[in-house]
């Protein structure tokens, strides 16, 4: 993992231009919106301003992240007014450029930054920094940092170690390496932080309308091949019924992940356009290239793709072809 080169060149796009815009992917998760708020922070103090590119409005449990100042977040909506500003597309943390919206497939003239540390991405950037052994693309932020000696600001610090501990399941997945860690003990050795806030902010914020929603889930579960897969399920009737929104849903894959034996967890999930399917894996069991066969992507333990129709015709088609390959795998061990 050394992208000096890289990480240099990508100084020189940042310093070079007057009017970035940070895009993360859609519906953007705090190690997406860290990542281009710990940017932001850096371009502050080079007296450039910088938008966020985002598909839909933040989530107003992510506020937090960008201390409530949402002044520079831009829309679908505000393209036409901002496109002919913006000479430099810096896209964190996205997958596949498709997953960038309008941000990056609607400004092809310019130069374009990617950052990431999903394997299916698609190096779509002038500069490319793309690694999946990396825990989150916060962590690559921070050694880009680190790379080009810039000063990292109490801000830019909290911004990072929130957005790794929430990649990682607070140090709990694999991808915890000793490079997350040993970055992590810099970071806290610089700066007196509440870790304890960013904790609470990230994992203990739940409305009771989410928890309705976790029951919801609980009581779907459905328990396959000797206990090893794990099938839940949601539909828009559950949203209804517990008053809740698409924001209250976050993290539901986990509940089949949690449970002792379950090595391969699907998570069913209505949304209001497409029906989103999530795969979890424990073991060496690729969800990714699974997903990818279905026009989806992730990583290779967790990953995801949508489809149409309804949630039951779904589960119905697609749950018996999930566990013939994950049979499939079995064999081959
Ligand atoms: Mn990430």
């Amino acid at each position: 993992m050394n992208y000096k080169k890289e990480f240099k060149k990508i100084n020189k796009y940042i310093k070079n231009c007057k009017c970035p815009v940070l895009v993360p992917h859609v519906d953007p998760d705090p190690d997406a919106l860290c990542a281009c708020d710990a940017i932001a922070e850096y371009l502050k103090t080079l007296g450039v301003k910088s938008y966020i590119g985002l598909q839909a409005p933040l989530f107003s449990k992510y506020n937090f992240i960008f201390e409530d100042n949402l002044g520079f977040i831009v829309l679908p909506g505000d393209f036409d007014k901002v496109k002919n500003e913006i000479d430099l597309v810096i896209a964190v943390d996205i997958g596949v450029s498709s997953r960038g919206g309008c941000w990056v497939k609607d400004l092809p003239e310019v130069n374009k930054v990617n950052i990431d540390h999903h394997i299916d991405n698609d190096n779509f950037g002038n500069v490319n920094v793309v690694d999946a052994e990396y825990s989150s693309t916060c962590e690559m932020v921070y050694d880009f940092f680190r790379s080009n000696k810039i000063n990292i600001s109490m801000k830019m610090t909290k911004d990072i170690y929130t957005g790794i501990v929430y990649d990682t399941g607070s140090f709990r997945y694999s991808s915890t390496s000793r490079q997350t860690l040993n970055f992590v003990g810099e970071m806290v050795g610089k700066y007196d932080f509440d870790k304890n806030d960013i904790y609470e902010k990230l994992f203990e914020n739940k409305k009771v309308e989410s928890l309705c929603l976790q029951s919801r889930v609980f009581e779907s579960l459905e328990i396959h091949h000797d206990g090893k897969i794990a099938v839940t399920w949601l539909n828009k009737n559950g949203y209804s019924k517990c008053k809740a929104d698409e924001s209250d849903a976050i993290e539901l894959v986990r509940i089949g992940s949690s449970i002792q034996g379950v090595d391969f967890s699907i998570f069913i999930h209505e949304k209001k356009d497409k029906i989103k399917v999530s795969l979890r894996s424990k073991s060496d069991f690729n969800v990714n290239k699974l997903a990818r066969e279905y026009g989806g992507g992730g990583h290779v333990k967790a990953s995801g793709f949508s489809m149409q129709g309804k949630v039951l015709d779904v589960k119905k088609q697609i749950i018996p072809l999930l566990i013939e390959k994950y049979i499939e795998f079995e064999k081959n061990i």
